[in-house]
């Protein structure tokens, strides 16, 4: 069957697929490219990932998902939050906001630089109301990124557990631990009756 996620980040589109496929068939906004344009102006994960799953649900009469997701950094009061997206401007340029993070983080040390990656994921069926499952990866912010996997934060976003920042980590690795995966686990035992045939 289908599963449709309301997202254009071809970062989150090829984690759902690797995580869902082959049991599902992934599609996202770049299959609708007629859907009305969704503004991301809540103040909070899950209204920004209902808008998301909502928008595109009613467009097509079908079940549909959205990601919506961050980074919240505890010495920042968990900024850039909702905003990661977007944290260094509207270039939307992960270097960019990574080196914002860096820059504000500078004088912090190990033991302050501690973060979570969040992930909110909106199931919006026609007729009603969204329902909600969530992820989280705990970690620190790094010194200086490195690594070439994954896509936004993962390159400053240090996994404890293995050492190694989130890009140093195989997308195996990552789509086990991750904050998505972990939604996406949960998203997997409530969505029995709500698949699209
Ligand atoms: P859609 O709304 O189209 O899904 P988006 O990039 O605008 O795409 P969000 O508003 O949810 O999505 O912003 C999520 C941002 O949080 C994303 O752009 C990254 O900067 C960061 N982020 C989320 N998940 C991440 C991950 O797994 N690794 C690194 N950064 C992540």
């Amino acid at each position: 069957s289908e599963i449709i996620i309301a997202t254009e980040n071809q970062g989150k589109i090829a984690e759902f697929e690797a995580m869902l496929s082959p049991t599902w068939e992934v599609k996202s906004l770049y299959d609708y490219p007629t859907c009305p344009s969704i503004i991301e102006d809540g103040a909070t994960f899950h209204e920004n990932a209902a808008k998301k799953s909502e928008t595109l649900s009613r467009f097509l009469g079908k079940t549909v998902i959205a990601d919506d997701s961050g980074l919240m950094i505890d010495a920042l009061d968990g900024a850039p939050g909702v905003y990661s997206a977007r944290y260094a401007g509207e270039s939307r340029s992960d270097e960019e906001n990574i080196k914002k993070v860096l820059s504000e983080l500078a004088e912090m040390a190990p033991s302050q630089r501690t973060a979570r990656f969040y992930c909110v994921i909106a199931i919006s069926e026609p007729g009603s109301k969204p329902r909600f499952v969530e992820g989280t990866c705990e970690g620190s912010i790094a010194i200086e990124p490195s690594g070439t996997h994954g896509f936004g934060y993962d390159p400053i976003f240090f996994v404890p557990a293995y050492g190694k920042t989130m890009a140093q980590l195989s997308p195996e690795v990552k789509n086990k631990i991750s904050h998505r995966a972990k939604a996406l686990a949960v998203l997997k035992q409530v969505i029995g009756g709500t698949k699209n045939e």
